[in-house]
C-alpha cells in the first residue's frame, strides 16, 4: 500500500502561538528544535549555493567532465539525510553531489573532487559528478544507472551479516526504476529485511524521456508492494514532509524491520547536465516548478513556526560563500595527481 505524505502545512500560526512555538514542539516542526530547523535551513542553502557554483565553474571551463545539477531537489537530499549518523552509509546517484554536504563533508573536498586534485578522496580518478568518500561512508556513484542500488544493498547486507551499526540511504531517479538492476536490488532487500531507505527522486525526466514513457504506474512508490515493503509518496519540495517520511523509514531500518521505498515528487531546474539545454520540456513546466522552490517554501514553514529565516539568511549565505571561495581557491592551487597513480587501487596487491 502506498501512503501519501506531505500535505501542505495547515493554517498559519497566530501571533500568540507563534511566540509559544519558538521552540517548536508540535507536529508541524516534525519534532525538531528551533536549532535543528535552522541547521536544516543552513544545509538547504548550502546545497543550493555549492551546486550553483559548480555549474558556473564547469561553464567557465574550470573543471572537465560534466556537472549534473540537483538545484530544485535540495529538500529531498536534506530531508532524507538530516540526522543521519557517521556510521550510516549513503549511495548517491550521479545527481547527488551535494548529499555529501549533509553527511558532513567539507566543501573543500567536493571542490577537490570536481577539479580532480591530488587531495580529492579518490585522487582524481572518478568523473567529477561521482563523489565518494570512504572516510564518510559515501559510496562512489556507479555510472550504470541503478547499479548504485545494488552496491548499497550489498553494503546493507554486509552490515547485517557483520552485525555492524548503521543503515543505508540509496538515491536514484525515476528513470532508474525501469532497469532490471533496480528491481533486483529492491527485491533482495525486501527478502532479507535490510536496513535501507530507498529514495526515488522523481523529477519527471530521465534525460529527455518523460515519465509517461517510463512507466504506466501512477506512483513509482507503488512498486514497493511487489517487494513487500512500505512505499511512500511525498511532496519532494516540502522539506518537513520529506523529513517526516524519512524518519519513519529510518526508525524501521534501525529497528531491523527492513527497507522502505520513498518516492519524492520533485524537479530539476536545469538540463540533465550542463551540456543539455533541455529543449524537450516547456518553459511553462519549468516556471511552474520554480514557483515551488523548496527554499522559500521552507522559509514560509519556519515563519509559521515563529522562526524568522530572514534574520539569519544573509549570515548563513555569507558563511557558506566564504567556505566556497576558500574551497575553490584551494582546488585551483592544488595539482593533479602523478599520472603514474592511475594504476593504483585497481588491482589487489
Ligand atoms: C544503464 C544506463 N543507461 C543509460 C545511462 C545514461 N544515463 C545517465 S543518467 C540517465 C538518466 C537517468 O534518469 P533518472 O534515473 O530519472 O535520474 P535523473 O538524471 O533524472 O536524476 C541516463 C539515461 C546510464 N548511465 N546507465
Ligand atoms: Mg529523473
Amino acid at each position: 500500500m502506498t501512503v501519501q505524505s506531505g500535505k501542505k502545512p495547515s493554517a498559519t500560526a497566530t501571533k500568540t502561538n507563534r511566540r509559544k512555538m519558538t521552540q517548536p514542539r508540535n507536529n508541524k516542526g516534525a519534532g525538531l528544535s528551533q536549532a535543528q530547523l535552522l541547521e536544516m535551513y543552513h544545509l538547504l542553502l548550502k546545497c543550493r549555493l555549492v551546486d550553483e557554483r559548480a555549474r558556473v565553474l564547469f561553464r567557465q571551463g574550470k573543471f572537465k567532465g560534466n556537472h549534473y545539477s540537483a538545484v530544485g531537489q535540495e529538500a529531498v537530499t536534506v530531508g532524507t539525510l538530516y540526522g543521519c549518523q557517521p556510521s550510516d552509509w549513503v549511495g548517491p546517484s550521479h545527481r547527488d553531489m551535494v548529499a555529501a554536504l549533509v553527511k558532513g563533508v567539507p566543501v573543500k573536498l567536493i571542490m577537490a573532487q570536481l577539479y580532480a586534485c591530488v587531495d580529492s578522496p579518490d585522487r582524481g580518478k572518478s568523473t567529477p559528478a561521482h563523489f565518494g568518500s570512504p572516510e564518510h561512508n559515501i559510496i562512489t556513484p556507479a555510472s550504470t544507472i541503478a547499479a548504485q542500488w545494488q552496491l548499497v544493498t550489498g553494503v546493507a547486507l554486509g552490515l547485517k551479516m557483520q552485525k555492524r551499526e548503521g543503515i543505508c540511504f540509496a538515491y536514484a531517479g525515476d528513470g532508474a526504476t525501469s532497469t532490471g538492476a533496480w528491481h533486483e536490488a529492491v527485491n533482495f532487500a525486501g527478502v532479507h529485511k535490510l536496513g535501507i531507505i530507498y529514495v526515488i527522486q522523481n523529477n519527471l525526466w530521465a534525460e529527455s524521456v518523460p515519465l509517461r514513457l517510463q512507466t504506466a504506474a501512477k506512483n513509482l512508490a507503488d512498486k514497493a508492494v511487489g517487494y513487500g515493503m512500505p512505499g511512500v509518496v511525498v511532496d519532494g519540495m516540502d522539506l518537513l514532509a520529506v523529513h517526516k517520511a524519512a524518519q519513519e523509514a529510518v526508525r524501521r531500518a534501525r529497528a531491523g524491520q527492513g527497507p522502505t521505498l520513498i518516492e519524492c515528487k520533485t524537479y530539476r531546474w536545469y538540463g540533465h547536465s550542463e551540456i543539455d539545454p533541455a529543449r524537450y520540456r516547456s518553459q511553462e513546466e519549468v516556471a511552474a516548478w520554480k514557483k515551488r522552490d523548496p527554499i522559500p517554501l521552507f522559509e514560509k514553514q519556519l515563519a509559521e513556526l515563529g522562526i524568522s529565516a530572514g534574520s539569519v539568511k544573509k549570515q548563513f549565505e555569507d558563511e557558506i560563500n566564504r567556505e566556497i571561495e576558500e574551497a575553490v581557491a584551494a582546488a585551483e592551487a592544488s595539482p593533479y595527481p602523478d599520472p603514474a597513480e592511475a594504476w593504483d587501487h585497481i588491482y589487489a596487491e
